[in-house]
């Protein structure tokens, strides 16, 4: 089913902690998609209910498409890709794209430490907050991914595979967890969290999470 308009709605939560709605909202926005939001504020006492009128796992993102209803954020930006093949969500080589798929699948099923030690918070500034070794465990792979990535695809393009695709989406709340952290990067990775940070997607998002008044 190839689409050429769309008709998308996005549930997601507070945009400066939700990081799982971050991932599919920056995919979308990057690709020019045309989507509306609706955006439920998170541990609020009505928060469950209202989500649950969208998902019966009751966690947002969720993406509403006419009578399909797609939630988890990974399976969200695999629908996303099928209904637009013509704008390429993921590498186009299938050796790519299968490395693509293992960094997102590294990203949507791990890294506990790094989001239990530093969770999304992106218009605090918290540098200095101690680290532990499982953070320091899973930040030294994101390091050694984005590395491996931008020393493979630097000749065809800024991002992790060249062109922007889900992964760099799946990497985009790590992003601003660096930044949150004041975590220091150095040589390619630094300069891929940079990039990443001057998107106008990016921008978009972190100056609305800026403005939210609702906190947890
Ligand atoms: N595996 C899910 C995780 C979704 C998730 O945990 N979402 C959080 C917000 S970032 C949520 O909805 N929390 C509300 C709750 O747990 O009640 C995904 O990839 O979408």
């Amino acid at each position: 089913m190839m689409k050429t308009m769309s008709d998308l709605t996005l549930v997601i939560g507070n945009k400066n902690y939700s990081s799982w709605s971050l991932r599919p909202w920056v995919l979308l926005r990057y690709f020019e998609i045309p989507f509306k939001e609706i955006l439920i504020p998170l541990r609020q006492a009505d928060s469950r209910e209202k989500v649950l009128q969208y998902s019966r796992l009751g966690k947002v993102p969720v993406l509403l498409d006419g009578k399909i209803t797609v939630w988890e954020s990974l399976a969200i930006c695999e629908y996303v890709a099928e209904i637009f093949p013509q704008k390429a969500l993921w590498p186009k080589d299938s050796a790519s794209r299968a490395r693509a798929r293992v960094v997102s699948g590294e990203m949507y099923s791990g890294f506990l430490g790094l989001r239990k030690q530093f969770p999304q918070n992106i218009s605090a500034d918290l540098s200095g907050k101690p680290s532990n070794e499982d953070a320091d465990r899973d930040i030294q792979r994101v390091v050694e991914i984005w590395e491996d990535c931008r020393r493979d695809f630097q000749n065809e393009g800024p991002f992790l595979f060249g062109a922007f695709s889900i992964a760099d989406a799946m990497y985009a709340p790590v992003v601003y967890r660096f930044k949150t952290y004041g975590i220091q990067l150095t040589g390619l990775a630094s300069e891929y969290k940079e990039m990443m940070l001057s998107l106008p997607a990016m921008k978009e998002w972190h100056v609305a999470a800026a403005k939210e008044e609702f906190s947890w």
